[in-house]
């Protein structure tokens, strides 16, 4: 095994094990165990595709001779859409109006993860670029949205589901921007950073985005009472 390989190898085994722990750690109450189980589902999903990069699976030369991982873009594809919808869920009170919103975040969502991949796949700099800018405009977007409507009817609403919204929102939206930073000055961009440096660093992004958050969000869902569901 190549020392490349070691996070790989390394983010199969926490992604697995995590995906476990959060499912017991998880509130088992009827009206929020969905939450636990989006929350286990990302890290299930996310040791796959470690598994994928770790056998070589779908890794593909790039335009300037470093790899790109079709597994985690389709890791990512899978695993932001279910965050975004549970994060959205938790803003609009869990309100059966809620796929108003989510609908479109995710559509947003999945456009960023392959105009990312797209930039990756560019030999010519210009569309490369481009690519990465177009990305950007969609995660503006959905940013946008869950800065903007999705937090205002949250305030309306209220209640100790708001306060868990708003702690969710503040952290997804810290670490998922360091992702195009890192995406910037790696292989697939700048250059600036070494390949096997860029998978320890995007293996400790992927273990905040969906372990510690995971944890974090359940945690925060048992201090929520059961009747501020659905109002
Ligand atoms: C790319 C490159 C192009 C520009 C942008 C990107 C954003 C990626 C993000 C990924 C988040 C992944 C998560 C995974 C774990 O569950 C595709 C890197 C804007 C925000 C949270």
């Amino acid at each position: 095994m190549s020392a490349e390989q070691l996070p790989f190898l390394v983010g199969f085994v926490v992604m697995a094990l995590a995906s476990l722990a959060i499912y017991l750690h998880g509130d088992k109450r009827q009206e929020f165990r969905h939450h636990a189980q989006f929350h286990s589902v990302v890290p299930f999903i996310a040791a796959t595709a470690y598994l994928a990069m770790w056998l070589g699976t779908g890794t593909i030369d790039g335009p300037d001779g470093a790899p790109v991982y079709l597994a985690r873009y389709a890791d990512w594809a899978t695993t932001t859409p279910i965050l975004l919808a549970g994060l959205i869920l938790t803003g609009l009170h869990e309100h059966p109006r809620h796929s108003t919103y989510i609908l479109p975040a995710i559509v947003l969502d999945v456009i960023m993860i392959a105009t990312g991949l797209a930039a990756a796949l560019s030999a010519d700099e210009t569309a490369k670029w481009v690519w990465f800018g177009w990305s950007c405009a969609a995660f503006a977007g959905v940013l946008f949205m869950l800065w903007g409507p999705v937090r205002a009817i949250g305030d309306r609403l209220g209640g100790r589901l708001e306060q868990v919204y708003r702690g969710n929102l503040v952290f997804l939206t810290a670490v998922w921007l360091v992702y195009p930073l890192v995406f910037a000055l790696g292989p697939e961009g700048l250059g600036v950073i070494a390949i096997g440096l860029e998978n320890w660093a995007v293996l400790v992004l992927d273990v905040t985005a969906k372990v510690v958050y995971g944890f974090v969000a359940t945690a925060r869902f048992k201090t929520v009472p059961a009747d501020e569901e659905g109002s």
